[in-house]
């Protein structure tokens, strides 16, 4: 068999050591697997990030400047260039040109939940889950500007079809089946530390996620960007499913984009601390880089300016807005623009040589991934924008402490809690500024500031708030 032979001649034969005992279905599996792998690729991968001494870097990091982002005015009311970025970013908007992207094909390991991640309850009260939440802010634009605002969810082979079933459960969240497209990324075999493929069965290898970046091809290899450009959507409001805070479509942000020459643009948050986990905006060699926190030196994360504010402030929030031309320029055969990949050191489930599967303790292979804000350098000109930290940003993504289900839903309150308080509403709140009594606003109700402030004015009866308070 041909695929056999090939595998052989990379090294990887063991890939088929166990053929003559698997079943036909098991046998169909291993082959489209195998199928998928690019084994010049592979070999390439493994000899410059697992066998290599030392891993090349496109960065100097002696020359890493920190970049420039569009700051929150003082008076964002009256100031000209944002507010001509709302109205552009709502023209957009009402004349179809957007549709929400949101990228949950990860495995959300590190938050112990078995399941999409995007099924995960997170609301204060209702405990809706992540992507009901999402569902909900999409309905209300799409009232809100009256256009389609299609979303388009990247899933992977992890939970594709756990995810389709969630939707179709709940008949969709009331957005019609039709408005929303899943589309699967693609995957990559894990190796071990010698480069060996490792296998999860005798008949299957162990394959994962082949990163967020790998939603360019996936776009394209799915047929969603066809769509998209038969539809006239050139923009894409891109999230992450772990981030309920998130203003799904942002006109200000997408009217920044829409007025520059930029492929692709980002929002930002000054970093909370020196150590927080998000990416940083860097200019490196005269294009924007993001430098993701584990690559970033210690001394650069440290470094502080005269004021005595940290030098690379820029905190990547993977929040984009990404045009459609981009994405069909990244993906057209033959494209020069490839993502670089990346390796994670994981404990990797795999069969040893005599055929038992053994659970690792320690990290035993290497994962490869892609990460989209890899395709920033290729976008043009850097054009980031600042955000508020409880207007845009409280990921889950641990069980417990920063960044967990219970740091979200106290997030979420003070969101609430500040909204009603701009509205002049008195409320108990703790000693960490959450509402003593829980707190929730459906998005149908208010998804931000403006938005709320429009429905509390409409709603003309009072509400007790010594007690637990759903608005809907
Ligand atoms: C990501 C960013 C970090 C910061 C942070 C904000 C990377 C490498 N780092 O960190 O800089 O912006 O988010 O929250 O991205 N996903 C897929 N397919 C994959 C892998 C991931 O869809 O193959 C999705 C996943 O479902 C999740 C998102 O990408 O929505 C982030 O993935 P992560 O949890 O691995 O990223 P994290 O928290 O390390």
């Amino acid at each position: 068999m041909d695929i056999r032979n090939r595998f052989e001649q990379h090294g990887q034969g063991h890939v088929f050591q166990y053929w003559d005992d698997l079943g036909s279905d098991e046998k169909a599996g291993l082959l489209e697997q195998a199928e998928e792998i690019d084994l010049d690729e592979l070999d390439r991968l493994i000899a410059t990030l697992v066998k290599a001494t030392e891993v090349h870097s496109e960065i100097n990091y002696d020359s890493l400047e920190p970049a420039l982002y569009e700051r929150i005015p003082e008076d964002l009311e009256n100031d000209v260039r944002w507010q001509a970025a709302k109205q552009a970013g709502e023209t957009a908007l009402r004349s179809g040109r957007v549709a929400a992207f949101t990228v949950a094909g990860g495995q959300g390991t590190r938050l112990g939940y078995d399941g999409p991640k995007g099924t995960f309850p997170i609301s204060p009260i209702e405990n809706k889950p992540l992507f009901q939440v999402f569902a909900e802010k999409i309905m209300a634009a799409r009232r809100r500007f009256e256009c389609d605002l299609p979303w388009y969810v990247m899933t992977s082979n992890v939970n594709h079809e756990a995810t389709e079933a969630f939707f179709a459960e709940n008949d969709f969240f009331g957005l019609g089946g039709g408005t929303v497209r899943f589309f699967r990324q693609g995957r990559m075999p894990a190796v071990d530390l010698e480069g060996r493929i490792l296998m999860e069965s005798k008949g299957a290898i162990a394959m994962s996620p082949d990163g967020h970046g790998g939603s360019m091809r996936a776009l394209d290899r799915s047929g969603a960007l066809s769509e998209m450009e038969l539809k006239g959507i050139d923009l894409l409001s891109y999230f992450q499913v772990d981030n309920p805070h998130v203003q799904v479509v942002d006109p200000y942000f997408i009217g920044f984009h829409a007025l520059s020459d930029t492929l692709m643009s980002s929002k930002m948050l000054p970093k909370a601390y020196e150590k927080e986990k998000l990416g940083h905006f860097c200019i490196s060699g005269g294009r924007l880089e993001v430098v993701e926190y584990s690559d970033m030196p210690d001394s650069l994360t440290v470094l502080r300016d005269e004021s005595g504010a940290l030098k690379f402030i820029a905190g990547s929030i993977a929040i984009h807005i990404v045009s459609v031309d981009f994405v069909r320029k990244l993906t057209k055969e033959g494209s020069t623009l490839a993502l670089p990949f990346h390796k994670a050191l994981k404990k990797i489930p795999y069969l040893n040589a005599s055929g038992e599967l053994v659970r690792p303790t320690e990290p035993n292979g290497v994962k490869f991934e892609t990460f989209v804000f890899d395709a920033l350098p290729f976008a043009g000109e850097a054009v980031i924008v600042e955000s508020t930290r409880l207007g845009d940003f409280s990921p889950v993504k641990n069980a417990e402490g920063v960044d967990s289900a219970k740091s979200c839903r106290a997030d979420q309150q003070r969101l609430f809690a500040q909204w009603l308080m701009a509205e002049g509403v008195e409320l108990e709140l703790d000693e960490e500024g959450v509402p003593v009594h829980k707190l929730e606003v459906s998005p149908l109700f208010g998804y931000d500031a403006e938005s709320f402030s429009e429905s509390w004015k409409r709603l003309g009866e009072s509400v007790d708030f010594s007690k637990d308070v759903y608005l809907s």
